[in-house]
Protein backbone atom coordinates (compact mmCIF):
# COMPACT_ATOMS: atom_id res chain seq x y z
CA UNK A 1 0.00 0.00 0.00
CA UNK A 2 3.09 2.04 0.93
CA UNK A 3 4.51 1.72 -2.23
CA UNK A 4 1.74 2.12 -4.21
CA UNK A 5 0.79 5.66 -2.77
CA UNK A 6 4.92 6.52 -2.74
CA UNK A 7 4.37 5.13 -7.27
CA UNK A 8 1.22 7.20 -7.46
CA UNK A 9 3.14 10.37 -5.77
CA UNK A 10 6.31 9.58 -7.69
CA UNK A 11 3.84 9.72 -11.20
CA UNK A 12 2.35 13.10 -9.73
CA UNK A 13 5.50 14.76 -9.21
CA UNK A 14 6.74 13.50 -13.03
CA UNK A 15 3.44 14.73 -14.45
CA UNK A 16 3.84 18.19 -12.57
CA UNK A 17 6.98 18.32 -13.67
CA UNK A 18 6.15 17.65 -17.28
CA UNK A 19 3.56 20.13 -17.67
CA UNK A 20 4.82 22.84 -14.86
CA UNK A 21 2.86 23.06 -12.07
CA UNK A 22 -0.46 22.44 -11.19
CA UNK A 23 -2.55 24.68 -12.55
CA UNK A 24 -3.03 27.53 -9.66
CA UNK A 25 -6.67 28.29 -10.77
CA UNK A 26 -7.23 25.10 -8.93
CA UNK A 27 -6.36 26.43 -5.79
CA UNK A 28 -8.72 28.74 -4.03
CA UNK A 29 -11.83 30.64 -4.74
CA UNK A 30 -13.33 34.03 -2.76
CA UNK A 31 -10.22 34.58 -1.74
CA UNK A 32 -10.22 38.69 -0.20
CA UNK A 33 -6.69 40.61 -1.63
CA UNK A 34 -4.97 42.05 0.85
CA UNK A 35 -5.43 39.38 3.58
CA UNK A 36 -8.09 41.26 6.40
CA UNK A 37 -6.81 40.74 9.82
CA UNK A 38 -9.78 38.48 11.02
CA UNK A 39 -11.33 36.09 8.67
CA UNK A 40 -13.87 33.07 9.92
CA UNK A 41 -14.80 30.59 7.34
CA UNK A 42 -17.93 28.08 8.28
CA UNK A 43 -16.68 24.41 7.33
CA UNK A 44 -16.08 25.87 3.55
CA UNK A 45 -19.85 27.05 2.77
CA UNK A 46 -20.39 29.00 0.21
CA UNK A 47 -23.91 30.82 -0.06
CA UNK A 48 -25.84 30.38 -3.67
CA UNK A 49 -25.55 34.42 -4.70
CA UNK A 50 -28.03 35.32 -7.99
CA UNK A 51 -26.88 38.81 -9.84
CA UNK A 52 -30.30 39.27 -11.39
CA UNK A 53 -31.96 39.47 -7.81
CA UNK A 54 -29.13 40.31 -5.48
CA UNK A 55 -29.83 43.36 -3.67
CA UNK A 56 -27.77 46.10 -1.56
CA UNK A 57 -29.32 47.88 0.93
CA UNK A 58 -28.53 51.06 3.28
CA UNK A 59 -29.19 52.77 6.55
CA UNK A 60 -28.53 56.32 5.15
CA UNK A 61 -30.69 58.03 2.62
CA UNK A 62 -28.26 60.51 0.20
CA UNK A 63 -24.97 59.36 0.93
CA UNK A 64 -23.51 59.01 -2.62
CA UNK A 65 -20.27 57.45 -2.07
CA UNK A 66 -22.42 54.49 -0.58
CA UNK A 67 -25.43 54.77 -3.49
CA UNK A 68 -22.56 55.11 -5.75
CA UNK A 69 -20.39 52.28 -4.59
CA UNK A 70 -23.32 50.29 -4.69
CA UNK A 71 -23.65 50.26 -8.81
CA UNK A 72 -19.91 49.95 -9.27
CA UNK A 73 -20.00 46.75 -7.14
CA UNK A 74 -22.82 45.42 -8.62
CA UNK A 75 -20.62 45.40 -11.85
CA UNK A 76 -17.45 44.49 -10.15
CA UNK A 77 -18.88 41.44 -7.94
CA UNK A 78 -19.90 39.88 -11.28
CA UNK A 79 -18.20 40.75 -14.33
CA UNK A 80 -19.52 39.46 -17.54
CA UNK A 81 -16.30 38.90 -19.30
CA UNK A 82 -15.93 35.43 -19.58
CA UNK A 83 -15.10 34.78 -22.97
CA UNK A 84 -15.05 31.02 -22.59
CA UNK A 85 -17.77 29.92 -23.69
CA UNK A 86 -18.07 27.29 -20.26
CA UNK A 87 -20.97 24.93 -21.03
CA UNK A 88 -18.63 23.80 -24.07
CA UNK A 89 -15.77 23.49 -21.53
CA UNK A 90 -15.56 21.51 -18.16
CA UNK A 91 -15.39 23.92 -15.59
CA UNK A 92 -14.31 21.79 -13.17
CA UNK A 93 -12.26 23.86 -11.62
CA UNK A 94 -14.83 26.42 -11.43
CA UNK A 95 -15.21 24.88 -7.95
CA UNK A 96 -12.15 23.80 -5.60
CA UNK A 97 -12.64 20.58 -3.49
CA UNK A 98 -13.81 20.94 -0.67
CA UNK A 99 -16.46 23.68 -0.62
CA UNK A 100 -19.63 23.01 1.13
CA UNK A 101 -22.71 24.14 -1.00
CA UNK A 102 -25.33 25.97 1.19
CA UNK A 103 -28.65 25.10 -0.10
CA UNK A 104 -29.49 28.97 0.74
CA UNK A 105 -28.99 31.47 -1.78
CA UNK A 106 -27.74 35.51 -0.49
CA UNK A 107 -30.17 37.97 -1.53
CA UNK A 108 -29.11 41.43 0.50
CA UNK A 109 -26.08 42.77 1.75
CA UNK A 110 -27.28 45.19 4.16
CA UNK A 111 -24.77 48.21 5.05
CA UNK A 112 -24.86 50.15 8.07
CA UNK A 113 -22.95 53.38 8.23
CA UNK A 114 -23.05 55.48 11.45
CA UNK A 115 -22.49 58.78 9.34
CA UNK A 116 -22.00 60.07 5.74
CA UNK A 117 -19.32 61.85 5.21
CA UNK A 118 -19.91 64.82 2.20
CA UNK A 119 -16.63 65.65 3.05
CA UNK A 120 -13.23 64.60 1.23
CA UNK A 121 -11.18 61.73 2.70
CA UNK A 122 -8.43 62.66 5.16
CA UNK A 123 -5.23 60.94 6.60
CA UNK A 124 -7.26 60.05 9.96
CA UNK A 125 -10.26 58.67 8.37
CA UNK A 126 -11.56 55.46 9.54
CA UNK A 127 -11.48 52.40 7.38
CA UNK A 128 -12.14 49.88 9.85
CA UNK A 129 -15.55 47.20 9.32
CA UNK A 130 -17.50 44.14 9.99
CA UNK A 131 -18.86 42.23 7.76
CA UNK A 132 -20.90 39.16 9.32
CA UNK A 133 -22.24 36.42 7.03
CA UNK A 134 -24.05 33.17 8.48
CA UNK A 135 -24.44 29.74 6.34
CA UNK A 136 -28.52 29.37 7.51
CA UNK A 137 -29.00 33.84 6.95
CA UNK A 138 -30.22 34.67 3.34
CA UNK A 139 -28.62 38.03 4.47
CA UNK A 140 -25.56 39.39 5.00
CA UNK A 141 -24.63 42.71 7.26
CA UNK A 142 -21.58 45.19 6.75
CA UNK A 143 -20.87 47.38 9.92
CA UNK A 144 -18.43 50.48 9.32
CA UNK A 145 -17.80 53.74 11.79
CA UNK A 146 -17.45 55.62 8.46
CA UNK A 147 -18.35 55.02 4.62
CA UNK A 148 -14.45 55.04 3.66
CA UNK A 149 -14.95 51.59 6.02
CA UNK A 150 -17.79 50.77 4.33
CA UNK A 151 -16.08 51.10 1.27
CA UNK A 152 -13.56 48.83 2.42
CA UNK A 153 -15.95 45.80 3.25
CA UNK A 154 -17.51 46.55 0.17
CA UNK A 155 -14.69 45.23 -2.02
CA UNK A 156 -13.59 42.44 1.21
CA UNK A 157 -17.46 41.17 0.07
CA UNK A 158 -16.65 41.50 -3.68
CA UNK A 159 -13.71 39.00 -3.50
CA UNK A 160 -15.78 36.55 -1.99
CA UNK A 161 -18.01 35.95 -4.88
CA UNK A 162 -17.10 33.80 -8.03
CA UNK A 163 -18.13 32.02 -10.59
CA UNK A 164 -18.30 28.36 -10.46
CA UNK A 165 -19.80 25.08 -11.59
CA UNK A 166 -22.06 25.48 -14.79
CA UNK A 167 -21.53 29.18 -14.76
CA UNK A 168 -23.40 29.43 -11.16
CA UNK A 169 -22.23 32.72 -8.74
CA UNK A 170 -21.21 31.68 -5.49
CA UNK A 171 -20.42 33.78 -2.22
CA UNK A 172 -17.89 32.12 0.47
CA UNK A 173 -19.58 32.31 3.66
CA UNK A 174 -17.29 34.70 5.73
CA UNK A 175 -17.11 36.67 8.91
CA UNK A 176 -14.68 39.53 8.47
CA UNK A 177 -13.29 42.07 11.06
CA UNK A 178 -10.97 43.99 9.61
CA UNK A 179 -8.88 47.70 9.36
CA UNK A 180 -5.58 48.75 7.96
CA UNK A 181 -2.30 48.17 9.50
CA UNK A 182 -1.30 51.73 7.77
CA UNK A 183 -2.60 54.64 7.29
CA UNK A 184 -1.08 55.68 4.26
CA UNK A 185 -1.09 53.17 1.68
CA UNK A 186 -0.38 54.97 -1.58
CA UNK A 187 0.55 55.41 -5.26
CA UNK A 188 2.83 57.79 -7.47
CA UNK A 189 1.80 58.53 -10.42
CA UNK A 190 4.40 61.11 -12.50
CA UNK A 191 2.62 62.75 -15.24
CA UNK A 192 6.00 65.34 -15.95
CA UNK A 193 7.99 62.39 -17.84
CA UNK A 194 4.82 61.34 -20.11
CA UNK A 195 1.42 62.55 -20.24
CA UNK A 196 -1.30 60.77 -18.30
CA UNK A 197 -4.88 61.08 -19.57
CA UNK A 198 -7.89 61.63 -17.43
CA UNK A 199 -9.27 58.26 -18.11
CA UNK A 200 -6.23 56.29 -17.24
CA UNK A 201 -5.69 57.93 -14.02
CA UNK A 202 -9.20 57.18 -12.77
CA UNK A 203 -8.35 53.43 -14.31
CA UNK A 204 -5.68 53.65 -11.73
CA UNK A 205 -7.83 54.87 -9.03
CA UNK A 206 -9.67 51.93 -9.51
CA UNK A 207 -7.18 49.53 -9.39
CA UNK A 208 -5.98 50.99 -6.25
CA UNK A 209 -9.37 51.02 -4.42
CA UNK A 210 -9.32 47.36 -5.63
CA UNK A 211 -6.39 46.63 -3.51
CA UNK A 212 -7.13 49.07 -0.58
CA UNK A 213 -5.05 51.96 -1.15
CA UNK A 214 -5.99 55.23 -0.19
CA UNK A 215 -3.71 57.86 -1.53
CA UNK A 216 -2.81 58.78 -4.84
CA UNK A 217 0.24 60.72 -4.81
CA UNK A 218 0.00 62.97 -8.11
CA UNK A 219 3.95 64.04 -9.01
CA UNK A 220 2.57 66.78 -11.53
CA UNK A 221 5.80 68.62 -12.50
CA UNK A 222 9.42 68.01 -12.84
CA UNK A 223 11.67 69.07 -15.34
CA UNK A 224 10.06 67.51 -18.67
CA UNK A 225 6.98 69.04 -18.90
CA UNK A 226 4.55 71.28 -16.73
CA UNK A 227 1.30 70.21 -17.18
CA UNK A 228 -0.76 71.75 -14.61
CA UNK A 229 -2.67 74.44 -15.73
CA UNK A 230 -2.82 77.30 -12.97
CA UNK A 231 -5.48 80.11 -13.15
CA UNK A 232 -2.99 82.60 -11.89
CA UNK A 233 -0.27 81.18 -14.04
CA UNK A 234 -1.43 80.41 -17.13
CA UNK A 235 1.79 80.83 -18.89
CA UNK A 236 3.26 77.64 -17.04
CA UNK A 237 1.54 75.37 -19.12
CA UNK A 238 1.42 77.30 -22.10
CA UNK A 239 5.00 77.03 -21.98
CA UNK A 240 5.76 74.32 -19.97
CA UNK A 241 3.52 71.33 -21.35
CA UNK A 242 4.34 69.29 -24.29
CA UNK A 243 1.72 70.92 -26.03
CA UNK A 244 -1.28 72.73 -25.48
CA UNK A 245 -3.53 69.61 -25.13
CA UNK A 246 -1.28 67.87 -22.80
CA UNK A 247 -2.86 70.00 -19.86
CA UNK A 248 -4.66 69.47 -17.00
CA UNK A 249 -6.96 72.12 -15.67
CA UNK A 250 -8.67 73.00 -12.67
CA UNK A 251 -12.01 71.31 -13.79
CA UNK A 252 -10.03 68.13 -14.56
CA UNK A 253 -8.00 67.71 -11.17
CA UNK A 254 -11.32 68.88 -9.55
CA UNK A 255 -12.84 65.50 -11.69
CA UNK A 256 -10.31 63.55 -10.26
CA UNK A 257 -10.39 64.42 -6.86
CA UNK A 258 -14.16 63.90 -6.98
CA UNK A 259 -13.63 60.47 -8.12
CA UNK A 260 -10.89 59.53 -5.98
CA UNK A 261 -12.97 60.79 -3.35
CA UNK A 262 -15.99 57.96 -4.49
CA UNK A 263 -13.11 55.41 -3.80
CA UNK A 264 -11.84 56.84 -0.64
CA UNK A 265 -8.45 57.68 -2.17
CA UNK A 266 -6.67 60.99 -1.34
CA UNK A 267 -5.48 63.20 -4.05
CA UNK A 268 -2.19 64.12 -2.56
CA UNK A 269 -0.35 66.89 -5.22
CA UNK A 270 3.59 66.75 -5.56
CA UNK A 271 4.80 70.40 -7.15
CA UNK A 272 8.47 69.56 -6.92
CA UNK A 273 10.83 72.37 -5.51
CA UNK A 274 13.80 73.92 -5.68
CA UNK A 275 15.41 71.22 -7.96
CA UNK A 276 13.43 69.39 -10.71
CA UNK A 277 11.90 72.46 -12.19
CA UNK A 278 13.14 72.88 -15.54
CA UNK A 279 10.05 72.70 -17.17
CA UNK A 280 8.62 76.12 -14.68
CA UNK A 281 11.44 78.03 -16.69
CA UNK A 282 10.01 77.62 -20.16
CA UNK A 283 6.80 80.12 -18.89
CA UNK A 284 8.61 82.10 -16.74
CA UNK A 285 11.92 83.09 -17.80
CA UNK A 286 14.53 84.63 -14.70
CA UNK A 287 12.68 81.98 -12.03
CA UNK A 288 15.47 79.31 -12.79
CA UNK A 289 19.23 80.05 -11.96
CA UNK A 290 21.91 79.84 -14.53
CA UNK A 291 24.12 76.80 -14.26
CA UNK A 292 28.13 76.56 -14.85
CA UNK A 293 29.51 73.24 -14.96
CA UNK A 294 31.61 71.96 -12.08
CA UNK A 295 32.21 68.37 -13.94
CA UNK A 296 28.81 66.94 -13.46
CA UNK A 297 26.87 65.87 -16.63
CA UNK A 298 23.76 67.72 -16.14
CA UNK A 299 22.61 67.92 -19.84
CA UNK A 300 23.18 71.30 -22.51
CA UNK A 301 20.41 72.65 -23.90
CA UNK A 302 20.40 73.40 -27.71
CA UNK A 303 23.07 75.69 -28.18
CA UNK A 304 25.42 73.07 -26.71
CA UNK A 305 26.91 75.31 -24.49
CA UNK A 306 24.24 76.16 -21.72
CA UNK A 307 23.68 73.85 -18.88
CA UNK A 308 19.81 72.94 -18.43
CA UNK A 309 18.84 74.43 -15.26
CA UNK A 310 16.25 72.54 -12.74
CA UNK A 311 16.58 74.69 -9.74
CA UNK A 312 15.18 77.93 -8.73
CA UNK A 313 17.04 80.91 -8.37
CA UNK A 314 15.56 81.65 -4.76
CA UNK A 315 18.16 84.81 -4.68
CA UNK A 316 15.35 86.98 -6.41
CA UNK A 317 12.62 88.31 -4.36
CA UNK A 318 10.31 87.64 -7.24
CA UNK A 319 10.96 84.55 -6.90
CA UNK A 320 10.09 83.95 -3.61
CA UNK A 321 6.52 85.77 -4.13
CA UNK A 322 5.88 83.64 -7.47
CA UNK A 323 6.32 80.38 -5.36
CA UNK A 324 4.08 82.06 -2.43
CA UNK A 325 1.37 82.93 -5.14
CA UNK A 326 1.70 79.44 -6.70
CA UNK A 327 1.06 77.58 -3.75
CA UNK A 328 -1.86 79.36 -2.89
CA UNK A 329 -3.75 78.96 -5.80
CA UNK A 330 -2.51 74.59 -5.64
CA UNK A 331 -2.93 74.18 -1.79
CA UNK A 332 -6.75 76.11 -2.42
CA UNK A 333 -7.28 73.54 -5.12
CA UNK A 334 -6.49 70.67 -3.62
CA UNK A 335 -8.33 69.94 -0.39
CA UNK A 336 -6.40 66.78 1.33
CA UNK A 337 -4.19 68.54 4.81
CA UNK A 338 -1.42 66.85 2.82
CA UNK A 339 0.73 68.15 0.37
CA UNK A 340 4.50 66.89 -1.16
CA UNK A 341 6.78 69.45 -1.82
CA UNK A 342 9.34 67.76 -3.28
CA UNK A 343 12.86 68.72 -2.85
CA UNK A 344 14.79 65.51 -3.63
CA UNK A 345 18.21 65.46 -5.87
CA UNK A 346 19.32 69.17 -5.38
CA UNK A 347 22.78 68.87 -4.75
CA UNK A 348 24.37 68.69 -8.40
CA UNK A 349 22.60 71.59 -9.54
CA UNK A 350 23.19 73.40 -6.19
CA UNK A 351 26.87 73.20 -7.45
CA UNK A 352 26.24 73.81 -10.72
CA UNK A 353 23.92 76.61 -10.68
CA UNK A 354 24.34 78.05 -7.23
CA UNK A 355 28.24 78.19 -6.12
CA UNK A 356 29.47 78.45 -9.98
CA UNK A 357 26.81 81.44 -11.02
CA UNK A 358 28.58 84.72 -9.81
CA UNK A 359 25.59 86.76 -9.15
CA UNK A 360 24.03 84.42 -6.68
CA UNK A 361 27.45 83.55 -5.35
CA UNK A 362 27.80 87.40 -4.90
CA UNK A 363 24.35 87.50 -3.25
CA UNK A 364 25.18 84.95 -0.75
CA UNK A 365 28.42 86.93 0.25
CA UNK A 366 26.30 89.85 0.88
CA UNK A 367 23.95 87.88 3.13
CA UNK A 368 26.20 86.18 4.91
CA UNK A 369 26.14 82.96 3.69
CA UNK A 370 30.11 82.00 2.78
CA UNK A 371 30.16 79.58 0.24
CA UNK A 372 27.73 77.56 1.58
CA UNK A 373 25.17 76.51 -0.54
CA UNK A 374 23.20 74.56 2.01
CA UNK A 375 22.37 77.97 3.70
CA UNK A 376 20.99 79.16 0.39
CA UNK A 377 18.75 75.39 0.67
CA UNK A 378 17.80 76.13 3.89
CA UNK A 379 16.82 79.85 3.13
CA UNK A 380 14.87 78.60 -0.15
CA UNK A 381 12.61 76.13 2.11
CA UNK A 382 12.47 77.88 4.97
CA UNK A 383 10.83 80.15 2.97
CA UNK A 384 8.38 77.79 1.59
CA UNK A 385 7.43 76.18 4.68
CA UNK A 386 6.42 80.24 5.79
CA UNK A 387 4.50 80.85 2.49
CA UNK A 388 2.67 77.42 2.89
CA UNK A 389 2.14 77.95 6.67
CA UNK A 390 0.69 81.69 5.79
CA UNK A 391 -2.03 79.98 3.59
CA UNK A 392 -2.95 77.40 5.49
CA UNK A 393 -2.56 76.48 9.70
CA UNK A 394 -3.41 73.07 8.91
CA UNK A 395 -0.88 72.09 5.43
CA UNK A 396 0.96 69.44 6.54
CA UNK A 397 3.91 68.88 4.52
CA UNK A 398 5.67 65.69 2.94
CA UNK A 399 9.23 66.10 1.63
CA UNK A 400 11.80 63.73 0.08
CA UNK A 401 14.21 62.36 2.83
CA UNK A 402 17.22 64.56 1.81
CA UNK A 403 14.93 67.81 3.12
CA UNK A 404 14.42 66.24 6.45
CA UNK A 405 18.48 66.48 6.93
CA UNK A 406 18.04 70.21 6.46
CA UNK A 407 16.48 70.72 9.52
CA UNK A 408 13.98 73.22 8.06
CA UNK A 409 10.71 71.68 8.55
CA UNK A 410 8.19 72.32 11.08
CA UNK A 411 8.35 69.23 12.88
CA UNK A 412 4.95 67.51 11.84
CA UNK A 413 6.69 67.28 8.52
CA UNK A 414 6.86 63.70 6.58
CA UNK A 415 10.05 61.96 5.16
CA UNK A 416 9.30 60.29 2.08
CA UNK A 417 12.14 57.76 2.12
CA UNK A 418 13.35 57.01 -1.46
CA UNK A 419 17.37 55.84 -1.03
CA UNK A 420 18.85 52.83 -0.50
CA UNK A 421 20.26 50.80 -2.85
CA UNK A 422 18.79 47.55 -1.69
CA UNK A 423 16.48 46.57 0.82
CA UNK A 424 19.19 46.60 3.90
CA UNK A 425 20.53 50.00 3.07
CA UNK A 426 16.78 51.67 2.46
CA UNK A 427 15.88 49.78 6.34
CA UNK A 428 18.97 52.18 7.64
CA UNK A 429 17.04 55.39 5.47
CA UNK A 430 14.54 54.27 7.61
CA UNK A 431 15.90 53.73 10.71
CA UNK A 432 17.67 57.55 10.67
CA UNK A 433 14.56 59.44 9.64
CA UNK A 434 12.92 58.14 12.44
CA UNK A 435 15.75 58.20 15.23
CA UNK A 436 15.82 62.17 14.38
CA UNK A 437 11.92 62.12 15.23
CA UNK A 438 10.43 62.70 11.65
CA UNK A 439 7.31 61.09 10.54
CA UNK A 440 8.32 58.63 7.44
CA UNK A 441 6.24 57.10 4.32
CA UNK A 442 8.21 54.27 3.16
CA UNK A 443 9.13 53.79 -0.69
CA UNK A 444 12.62 52.91 -1.78
CA UNK A 445 11.43 49.03 -2.39
CA UNK A 446 8.56 49.85 -4.43
CA UNK A 447 9.65 51.66 -7.46
CA UNK A 448 7.88 49.57 -9.99
CA UNK A 449 9.18 51.79 -12.86
CA UNK A 450 12.17 48.95 -12.61
CA UNK A 451 11.57 46.06 -14.67
CA UNK A 452 13.35 42.69 -14.23
CA UNK A 453 12.69 39.25 -15.83
CA UNK A 454 11.03 36.74 -13.58
CA UNK A 455 9.09 37.36 -10.69
CA UNK A 456 8.85 40.89 -8.89
CA UNK A 457 6.29 40.64 -6.16
CA UNK A 458 7.47 37.76 -4.19
CA UNK A 459 10.34 36.38 -2.72
CA UNK A 460 10.98 32.72 -4.43
CA UNK A 461 13.92 30.65 -3.84
CA UNK A 462 14.76 29.92 -6.98
CA UNK A 463 14.55 33.61 -8.11
CA UNK A 464 16.95 35.37 -5.21
CA UNK A 465 19.21 35.73 -7.67
CA UNK A 466 16.93 39.25 -8.59
CA UNK A 467 16.87 40.24 -4.56
CA UNK A 468 18.60 43.88 -5.03
CA UNK A 469 16.17 46.13 -4.06
CA UNK A 470 14.33 43.64 -2.44
CA UNK A 471 10.54 41.81 -3.41
CA UNK A 472 7.87 44.28 -2.57
CA UNK A 473 6.12 41.41 -0.98
CA UNK A 474 8.90 41.28 1.51
CA UNK A 475 9.66 44.35 2.07
CA UNK A 476 8.17 45.71 5.38
CA UNK A 477 8.48 49.54 6.19
CA UNK A 478 9.03 48.67 9.55
CA UNK A 479 11.54 46.74 9.25
CA UNK A 480 14.63 47.82 10.67
CA UNK A 481 15.84 47.17 14.05
CA UNK A 482 14.17 50.61 15.81
CA UNK A 483 12.61 51.22 19.20
CA UNK A 484 8.79 50.99 19.16
CA UNK A 485 8.39 54.88 18.90
CA UNK A 486 10.23 54.93 16.13
CA UNK A 487 8.00 52.33 14.38
CA UNK A 488 5.08 54.33 15.51
CA UNK A 489 6.25 57.21 13.09
CA UNK A 490 5.75 54.68 9.91
CA UNK A 491 2.88 56.25 8.53
CA UNK A 492 2.91 53.48 5.76
CA UNK A 493 4.32 53.43 2.28
CA UNK A 494 3.95 54.24 -1.55
CA UNK A 495 4.53 52.18 -4.76
CA UNK A 496 5.98 54.82 -7.47
CA UNK A 497 5.98 54.58 -11.02
CA UNK A 498 8.53 56.99 -12.03
CA UNK A 499 7.20 58.09 -15.72
CA UNK A 500 10.41 58.47 -17.96
CA UNK A 501 9.97 55.04 -19.42
CA UNK A 502 6.11 54.34 -19.02
CA UNK A 503 2.76 55.73 -20.44
CA UNK A 504 -0.76 54.62 -21.68
CA UNK A 505 0.63 51.73 -22.79
CA UNK A 506 2.34 50.60 -20.01
CA UNK A 507 1.73 52.12 -17.03
CA UNK A 508 -1.59 49.70 -15.46
CA UNK A 509 0.54 46.45 -16.62
CA UNK A 510 3.65 47.51 -15.05
CA UNK A 511 1.96 48.59 -12.10
CA UNK A 512 -0.50 45.85 -11.40
CA UNK A 513 -1.26 43.16 -10.19
CA UNK A 514 2.41 43.63 -8.46
CA UNK A 515 1.64 46.37 -6.94
CA UNK A 516 -0.94 44.75 -4.90
CA UNK A 517 1.95 43.12 -3.43
CA UNK A 518 2.95 46.56 -1.48
CA UNK A 519 -0.93 46.81 -0.82
CA UNK A 520 -1.52 43.93 1.41
CA UNK A 521 1.97 44.47 3.31
CA UNK A 522 0.43 47.95 3.69
CA UNK A 523 -2.86 46.67 4.63
CA UNK A 524 -2.78 43.34 6.33
CA UNK A 525 -0.87 41.43 9.69
CA UNK A 526 2.96 40.87 8.85
CA UNK A 527 2.24 38.34 11.02
CA UNK A 528 0.00 36.50 8.52
CA UNK A 529 1.15 37.88 5.56
CA UNK A 530 4.81 36.01 5.89
CA UNK A 531 5.15 34.35 2.89
CA UNK A 532 4.55 34.84 -0.58
CA UNK A 533 4.69 31.41 -1.22
CA UNK A 534 1.55 31.01 0.94
CA UNK A 535 0.04 34.18 -0.62
CA UNK A 536 0.11 33.17 -3.92
CA UNK A 537 -2.98 31.43 -4.94
CA UNK A 538 -5.03 33.95 -3.52
CA UNK A 539 -2.86 36.53 -5.33
CA UNK A 540 -3.26 34.76 -8.41
CA UNK A 541 -6.78 34.73 -7.82
CA UNK A 542 -6.98 38.56 -7.45
CA UNK A 543 -5.15 39.03 -10.76
CA UNK A 544 -7.36 37.09 -12.66
CA UNK A 545 -10.42 39.03 -10.80
CA UNK A 546 -8.35 42.19 -11.54
CA UNK A 547 -8.28 40.81 -15.60
CA UNK A 548 -11.87 39.69 -15.34
CA UNK A 549 -12.92 43.64 -14.39
CA UNK A 550 -11.41 44.69 -17.63
CA UNK A 551 -7.84 45.61 -16.22
CA UNK A 552 -4.98 44.59 -18.50
CA UNK A 553 -3.24 43.46 -15.24
CA UNK A 554 0.38 41.51 -16.43
CA UNK A 555 0.69 38.13 -15.44
CA UNK A 556 2.77 38.09 -11.88
CA UNK A 557 4.11 34.40 -11.96
CA UNK A 558 4.64 31.45 -14.15
CA UNK A 559 2.61 29.25 -14.80
CA UNK A 560 -0.38 31.25 -14.67
CA UNK A 561 -4.02 31.66 -16.54
CA UNK A 562 -7.23 32.56 -15.83
CA UNK A 563 -11.09 31.78 -17.46
CA UNK A 564 -11.20 35.74 -18.15
CA UNK A 565 -7.84 36.41 -20.95
CA UNK A 566 -7.29 39.08 -22.59
N1 LIG B 1 12.32 62.22 -10.55
C1 LIG B 1 12.24 62.87 -9.40
C2 LIG B 1 12.88 60.98 -10.59
C3 LIG B 1 13.39 60.37 -9.42
C4 LIG B 1 13.26 61.11 -8.25
N2 LIG B 1 12.70 62.35 -8.27
C5 LIG B 1 13.99 59.05 -9.46
C6 LIG B 1 15.28 58.80 -8.99
C7 LIG B 1 15.82 57.55 -9.06
C8 LIG B 1 15.10 56.52 -9.64
C9 LIG B 1 13.84 56.73 -10.11
C10 LIG B 1 13.28 57.98 -10.02
N3 LIG B 1 12.91 60.35 -11.80
N4 LIG B 1 11.69 64.09 -9.36
C11 LIG B 1 13.73 60.60 -6.94
C12 LIG B 1 12.77 60.80 -5.84
CL1 LIG B 1 15.81 54.97 -9.75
Amino acid sequence: MVKLIFLVNLIGLAYGWYYGRPAPDLMTRGGVWPLPQAVTTYNNFTHNIDPASFQFTINLSNCDIIDKAFQRYMTWMFPFKQRYMTWMFPFKQGFPTGTNKSSITLTQLNVIVNKCDNGYPQMEMNEQYTLVMDPSSPTATLIAEEVWGALRGLESFSHLVFKGANNNWFVKTATIIDKPRFQHRGTMLDSSRHFISISLIKRNLELMAMNKMNVFHWHLTDSESFPYQSLKFPEMSAQGAFTPMHVYNQSQIKDVIDYARLLGIRVVAEFDTPGHMGAWGLGRPGLLASCYSDGNDLGYGPDGKTILSNIIDPTKQENLQFIKDFFDEALHLFPDNYMHFGGDETIDYQNSCWLNNSDISAWMKNNSMANNNTQLLNYYLTNLVKSVQNVSSTAKMIFWQEVLDQNVAPNSSIAHVWKGGNYNASMEEMFNVTRDGHLAIYSSCWYLNYIKYGAVWGYDNSTNFFRDRGMYYECDPTGFNGTDQQKSLVLGGEVCMWGEMVDGTNLIPRLWPNAGAAAERLWSDPAQTKSANAAWPRFHEHRCRLLARGYQVEPPNDPDFCYDEY
